[in-house]
């Protein structure tokens, strides 16, 4: 503690030149220090062994070890490699040039939290350097220590120790200045922090061990955090998880349908009674959990009653076989902050901020609606149907947590969400994100929604054909059709919500309108375009019938194509 750190950018190099993303180890080892990058780098070395620096902690990158090895000609201190101080990994724009990245990012929000396809976002980059310059400071005492790393990872640990929104990344004058490829003058950054960024951290974890949870468990903690998944009030000890699995409850008779388990890496070698801290992947601690259970599932157990099939063709089954480890352990949790997310702050409402905001309203009647999917017609007619016949409104609930695998990014569909509730729905909904993470499990999975609606502060719940039900691989559903909403509407009462069930929804042409397809002649002409047509026409740029979606959602759904197509 109390150390000061100095900050320091790789000397330029051939691809900062040509501007090309080096992002990525692969790439990296073809770059090479140019002669100026290299003349610096010694220029900055004497002016640096004038401050006295005592360490020196860089990314793993081969242009930054090699200019780590440059200074340290002139400073001769101990060298580090932290691989949280790496470049930002640019998923699919790897290796491409940097214009090529920007043109796929609309404006700030995207610029700041859309992950490309197998990469990360400019916000993901800035815990990862918060969390890494913690853990540093917390090694050391009254060091002067040198962190060599590249622009964009500096520009964001600028962003946070001064303190700053994160849009000033874009805008203020003192985190923009690593952009100076090529910069003549060599130098380095003193970190100016600001009383407000603290780099102990925000809890003493010093006697205890942080567990890096995946994504799908910080959702998990995050909903048991802010109460969506009550009466759970941590993750399922052993006999919850038995009788979850078994009875859809727990073990104290409670209605539950889903194992919500933190599954461990066996070398891990978790102790009853041991306090832990779970943090995010990078280490920013979120909860601390008491271990009360240590336990083995029962996975192909787990996969019959919860997914009521073994076959790997779906989505949760796979999870669990191949994502999952071979021991969970269980307890309560008790809160330090919640998972960040930067994106649509304001829409991400909790349900107490929720439950609140009816009773103001006098909102007594709310018909929760989930949605996967960007906003087509089918969906609209649903809840504006629902709305009319029971003389409620709606909450406009899309999932925002993890989804299944080839779905629409969740940025993307916000931007729906939010374009088509205010153009269309303000008068009868509301829009709030649901930061779930999906198990795809059908029937079970309506149950679950349905509860955690109701914490929400929902009278109704809609739950409509094959909901929440994955296609295997010859692209049959694993459900049938109405599945889900039978079981839904057996627990419904004990839920507390009452269990809209819409029959399937199909456009007829002859009376250009939805109708349940119960109510549709043999003679009427029936319209559908599967989500694989979907894709293929948002491909190939084809004109869609108005009948289908809305020209906003479409708007939005070809810039998704068009990033899909890049991946390609
Ligand atoms: S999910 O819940 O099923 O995973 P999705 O976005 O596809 O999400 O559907 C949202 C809700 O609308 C679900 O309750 C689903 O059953 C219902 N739904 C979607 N399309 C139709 C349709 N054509 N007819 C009836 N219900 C539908
Ligand atoms: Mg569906």
């Amino acid at each position: 503690m109390n150390n000061k750190f100095f900050l320091m950018r790789h000397a330029q190099s051939d691809h900062n030149v040509g501007n090309w993303i080096s992002a990525d180890e692969e790439t990296d080892k073809k770059s090479q220090l140019t002669k100026t990058g290299i003349e610096q780098t010694h220029r900055l070395g004497k002016e640096l062994k004038k401050v006295g620096i005592d360490l020196i902690y860089h990314s793993p990158f081969q242009r930054v070890a090699a200019t780590c090895s440059i200074v340290n000609q002139y400073l001769k201190v101990p060298v580090l490699v932290e691989r949280r101080l790496s470049q930002m990994n640019c998923g699919v724009f790897n290796g491409k040039i940097w214009a090529e990245r920007e043109r796929f990012f609309l404006d700030e929000v995207e610029k700041l939290s859309k992950r490309p396809p197998g990469g990360e976002s400019l916000l993901d980059l800035k815990a990862r350097m918060v969390a890494a310059l913690r853990d540093i400071n917390a090694r050391h005492q009254q060091k002067k220590i040198l962190i060599i790393s590249h622009g964009n990872p500096l520009r964001l640990l600028q962003l946070a120790a001064l303190n700053l929104p994160d849009v000033a990344v874009f805008t203020d004058r003192r985190v923009v200045r690593w952009k100076s490829d090529v910069s003549p003058e060599p130098f380095f950054d003193e970190l100016l922090i600001n009383e407000n960024f603290s780099l102990s951290h925000p809890v003493d974890l010093s006697s205890l061990r942080c567990i890096n949870l995946t994504e799908r468990q910080m959702f998990d903690l995050e909903l048991i955090l802010v109460n969506g998944f009550a009466p759970l009030k941590g993750f399922l000890k052993e006999e919850d998880y038995f009788s979850v699995m078994e009875k859809m409850r727990l073990q104290n008779g409670a209605l539950w349908p889903m194992p919500i388990v933190l599954d461990w890496r066996q070398s891990d070698r978790p102790v009853l009674g041991e306090t832990v801290a779970l943090c995010d992947h990078f280490g920013n601690p979120l909860a601390f959990m008491k271990v009360e259970s240590v336990y083995q599932p029962d996975k192909i157990r787990e996969a019959r009653l919860v997914y009521g099939t073994e076959k790997l063709s779906h989505p949760g089954v796979a999870y669990l076989f191949n994502n999952t480890h071979d021991w969970y352990v269980g307890g309560e949790v008790s809160f330090v902050g919640l998972p960040i997310h930067y994106a649509f702050r304001e829409l991400r409402k909790t349900p107490a901020e929720l439950k609140e905001f009816f009773r103001q309203g006098g909102w007594d009647k709310v018909i929760g609606f989930n949605t996967r999917n960007p906003i087509h017609r089918a969906h609209f007619e649903l809840m504006r149907n629902a709305a009319r016949h029971y003389q409620a409104k709606v909450l406009l609930h899309p999932i925002v947590g993890s989804t299944n695998e080839g779905d629409v990014d969740y940025i993307t569909r916000v931007r729906t969400y939010k374009i088509i509730h205010e153009r269309y729905m303000k008068d009868f909904a509301f829009l709030s994100l649901l930061p779930l993470a999906m198990r795809m499990a059908g029937p079970r999975e309506a149950v679950w929604h349905a509860l955690v609606r109701k914490n929400y502060g929902c009278s109704h719940f809609i739950v409509g054909r094959d909901h929440a039900g994955p296609k295997d691989e010859s692209g049959n559903p694993f459900y049938d059709k109405y599945a889900s909403q039978e079981l839904a509407k057996q627990y419904a009462d004990e839920i507390g919500i009452e269990i809209i069930t819409p029959k399937e929804m199909a456009y007829v042409e002859e009376e250009n309108r939805y109708l349940p397809i119960d109510q549709i002649a043999a003679n009427q002409t029936v319209k559908v375009i599967s989500g694989t047509a979907l894709r293929e026409m948002l491909l190939s740029g084809a004109e869609f019938p108005d009948w289908f979606s809305f020209p906003e959602t479409i708007g939005e759904l070809r810039r998704w194509a068009e990033l899909k197509n890049y991946e390609a």
